[in-house]
């Protein structure tokens, strides 16, 4: 076992604590850390009863579910004979020490197998759990599903922090339940997540990590670049540097797109950040990844992994545009809000200053979204409802613009498809632009975005995104 992979128990109690508190409810008395072995006990006697309180778990449709009612009641016959063993282990515990062993934590060698066998009920019951919530589309999934698939990461959590599993199984089991669940209990999974992450990162001794994010060298010949199928009706992008907000409340109201430079200057992301730095920071951590060449393709689909998996899988793809390349090689961290589940580079952005200009002041009303990715990543031509301001952290993307006057041209699929804010022209496909001589007089501008710059997209100005080499943007989306 290597030092990152060392015992959670030992090192986090107060997680621990944390954990079982917002799990188990109120009614137990846990001390401040470090806990004793005999009021973990008694923490862990409340599993029953909490699991019937934890929302969803009682819900009718659940409990009428043949195989749910099963696997809870195999599970809860397992957590009770885990309980009388327990009771009587604690009364001998009792009569043969005095009291606290301090660090003391974690079940004996013989609950191991107890132990092992509740983990296998929930993998059965989590496994069942997933299918739920990938049947139809992700909206549509009954959040019954999500706060069960919760709940049993949290169980899930406990019994390993019991088994002493090292720190990277239990975030991971983490994130699986940030990702797929809901926050219950006081989002204790993120908590717990945050304190696991911090200590992995201090055991990898990343203190000098910053000096790993100090180069990313371009490797694209930005004036040899150019989208496809220009049309006859191009304007050039109106570019400011560093705006007033006076400035910018005037782009805003008159809708007007503007290439942003230096008004970033300041964000510690950009010396810090590139893809060995993010692996360093965030490696460890599970997230959702689109695969396919675009959300638009037949064969687009979506994986959970972690991100190192995701960087030795999809980054280091070729910044030449090969027509060759399978479509199912491009991976993209697209549109994802990264920040909430990784605040150790949250911090090392700031939301822009225009964003207060929008209808609402309030920071969490403003949409943070992370599109990491190789080159090659390609945005469909789409609008979205709000304002935007898109930051280039590294790497560099290329992006045609076209106003709302132009929708009718791009060919929206119906608005009764979830792709009603989307084109179905491609616009870079050559035969597309020939047999629409409409598209032939849209009026488009071409945007480089290189590391260091932002553009700002108003509302429901349709944008084509292509990222030229291995590339991370920030989105803010506000109202
Ligand atoms: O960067 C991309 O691939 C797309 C960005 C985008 O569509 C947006 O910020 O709304």
């Amino acid at each position: 076992m290597t030092n990152m992979e060392s015992s959670f128990a030992s090192r986090i109690p107060s997680s621990v604590h944390l954990l079982l508190k917002q799990t188990f409810g109120s009614t137990v008395e846990l001390p401040e850390t470090p806990l004793s072995q005999k009021r973990l006990r008694l923490a862990l006697e409340n599993v029953e009863g909490v699991a019937e309180k934890l929302p969803g778990i009682s819900a009718n449709e659940l409990l009428e579910n043949p195989f749910i009612h099963l696997s809870i009641s195999r599970l809860l016959k397992i957590l009770q004979d885990v309980f009388h063993k327990e009771v009587i282990c604690s009364e001998d515990s009792l009569q043969n020490t005095n009291e606290d062993k301090g660090d003391d934590l974690i079940a004996s060698e013989k609950d191991i197998s107890v132990i092992e066998n509740a983990l296998k009920e929930l993998s059965y019951l989590t496994d069942y759990t997933w299918e739920q919530l990938n049947i139809g589309h992700w909206k549509s999934v009954p959040r019954i599903w999500r706060k069960l698939y919760t709940c049993l990461a949290i169980l899930k959590v406990c019994f390993l922090v019991l088994k002493r599993s090292s720190n990277l199984e239990v975030i991971k089991e983490c994130d699986m339940g940030i990702l797929m669940g809901e926050p219950i209990c006081q989002n204790v999974l993120r908590k717990i997540a945050e304190e696991v992450s911090s200590r992995i990162i201090t055991e990898a001794n990343c203190n000098n990590c910053e000096t790993l994010g100090t180069s990313n060298p371009a490797v694209v010949d930005y004036d040899k670049i150019c989208l496809r199928n220009k049309s006859s009706n191009e304007f050039e992008v109106v570019v400011a540097k560093k705006p007033s907000l006076e400035e910018f409340l005037s782009f805003m109201k008159t809708k007007t797109p503007v290439l942003l430079t230096n008004t970033i200057d300041y964000w510690p992301a950009l010396k810090k950040w590139n893809v060995e730095y993010i692996r360093k920071i965030a490696g460890f951590r599970t997230v959702p990844v689109e695969v396919g060449q675009k959300y638009t393709s037949e064969d687009w689909t979506q994986k959970v992994m972690s991100i190192s998996e995701f960087i030795d899988k999809y980054m280091q793809a070729s910044t030449e545009s090969n027509e060759n390349q399978c479509q199912n090689d491009i991976g993209y961290i697209a549109q994802y809000h990264l920040f909430t589940q990784l605040p150790e580079l949250r911090k090392d952005i700031r939301i822009p200053e225009y964003c207060a200009l929008g209808s609402t002041s309030d920071h969490e009303k403003i949409e943070i979204n992370a599109w990491f990715g190789p080159a090659n990543t390609i945005s469909p031509t789409h609008y979205d409802p709000n304002h935007n301001i898109l930051v280039q952290v590294f790497g560099s993307k290329i992006i045609r613009l076209f106003p709302p006057s132009e929708s009718s041209k791009l060919q929206p699929h119906s608005d009764s498809s979830l792709l009603f804010n989307t084109s179905q022209l491609d616009i870079e496909q050559d035969d597309l632009f020939l047999a629409h001589p409409e598209m032939r007089n849209a009026k488009h501008c071409d945007i480089m975005l290189r590391a260091g710059k932002s553009l700002y997209i108003p509302p429901r100005w349709w944008h084509y995104v292509k990222s030229l080499e291995p590339s991370f943007s920030v989105s803010f989306w506000f109202e």
